[in-house]
């Protein structure tokens, strides 16, 4: 059987290199799209695919450049598209909103066209995200929970999942989203608050931070494991028919509980540094936002399996090495 191929928008994010990686070992020809400024400063810019550079093909191309997509697309002509590649922080505040749209929106389109003229018996994966439930009505949300967002963020990402189901349901195109909840890992973003904890608690054990500024404590949220979650991508586009599923842990934890375990796994007490900044705060859904994962259970047969404390104590762990710190064995009190 002859390779095949796949192409990953942001593949230099966390999902994008975790699903390099594990298409590499399955075998695929891997192929990522990046800004052309990424290829000028790939130590700076593409720093979680640097390794896999031998091993992956880039292609610059902008998300908000259609003839360029449309190139990229016709040159590769790929089996399977992975799309997730977008303006990805959450802000209710709706600042730079025109570019967030633009650029989630079109870019989704962008594909779609592209792939429809030129490789139209590509699969395409769009990641969708618990963003689109946003005000929920109703907890868990599953694949028929009603879309409600309220970031402009979430907006952009219902007009994609719109996108997919029509390029599907219009033109037989196997496209499908996965609606997914929050997932973290050693490679998060240090814009999101799992990550901002984790490295600020690493710094400050090794005396370069004397405090974490962190907004609002009380925010549940449902938290798995990025690397399982890449996965669950991958079945998606090995069933015959698409979909759109929903993948989550179905458990909730707070801020509160992941600043407690953090600073908990070095032997330190939580109270001590961290400052509630109401430059950071956001408020608490009413109805918090826990995905109920059994159809991609029943379908898929996957499941997040990673534990709540395991992964926060990793990501602490994996921030104290990258600053060369030892990490004091600490006995877990707190769960
Ligand atoms: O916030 C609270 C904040 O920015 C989590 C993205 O991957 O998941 C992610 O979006 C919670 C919120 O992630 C700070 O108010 C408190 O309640 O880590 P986050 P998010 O907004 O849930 C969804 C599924 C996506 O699709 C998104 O792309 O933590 N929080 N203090 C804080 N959040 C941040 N960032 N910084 C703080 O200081």
């Amino acid at each position: 059987m002859a390779q095949k191929k796949a192409l990953i928008t942001g593949v230099n994010g966390q999902d994008g290199s975790y699903l390099a990686e594990l298409l590499l070992h399955k075998g695929y020809e891997v192929h990522g799209l990046v800004r052309r400024v990424g290829l000028e400063a790939p130590e700076r810019r593409l720093e979680r695919v640097v390794a896999l550079r031998d091993q992956i093909k880039l292609h610059a191309a902008s998300l908000e450049n259609y003839a360029a997509l449309y190139q990229a697309i016709a040159k590769i002509r790929p089996d399977e598209c992975y799309h997730l590649a977008a303006a990805s922080f959450v802000s209710y505040e709706f600042d730079d909103e025109f570019s967030t749209l633009t650029t989630n929106i079109n870019g989704t389109h962008y594909l779609l066209a592209s792939l429809k003229d030129l490789a139209p018996h590509c699969r395409f994966y769009f990641a969708g995200t618990s963003e689109m439930f946003g005000a929920a009505e109703a907890s868990p949300q599953d694949e028929s929970t009603r879309f409600r967002p309220r970031s402009i963020y979430g907006i952009s990402k219902v007009a994609g999942f719109e996108l997919t189901r029509n390029y599907r349901e219009r033109y037989g195109m196997h496209a499908s989203s996965g609606i997914l909840f929050n997932h973290e890992s050693p490679r998060r973003g240090f814009e999101f608050v799992t990550r901002k904890i984790t490295s600020t608690v690493a710094r400050i054990l090794a005396g370069q931070s004397t405090e974490l500024r962190l907004g609002n404590l009380e925010p549940l949220r449902d938290w798995g494991d990025a690397r399982q979650y890449v996965e669950a991508m991958w079945r998606m586009l090995q069933q015959e028919h698409a979909d759109d599923y929903v993948i989550a842990t179905g458990r909730l934890h707070s801020v509160k509980q992941f600043v407690e375990i953090a600073f908990a796994s070095v032997g330190l007490d939580w109270q001590q540094y961290v400052v509630v900044d109401q430059n950071y705060y956001r408020p608490a859904e009413k109805i918090p936002l826990c995905g109920n994962p059994a159809k991609a259970k029943r379908v898929l047969g996957w499941e997040a399996t990673t534990d709540f404390a395991i992964l926060v104590r990793e990501m602490v762990a994996e921030d104290c090495r990258l600053l060369g710190l030892e990490l004091p064995i600490i006995e877990s009190t707190v769960s």
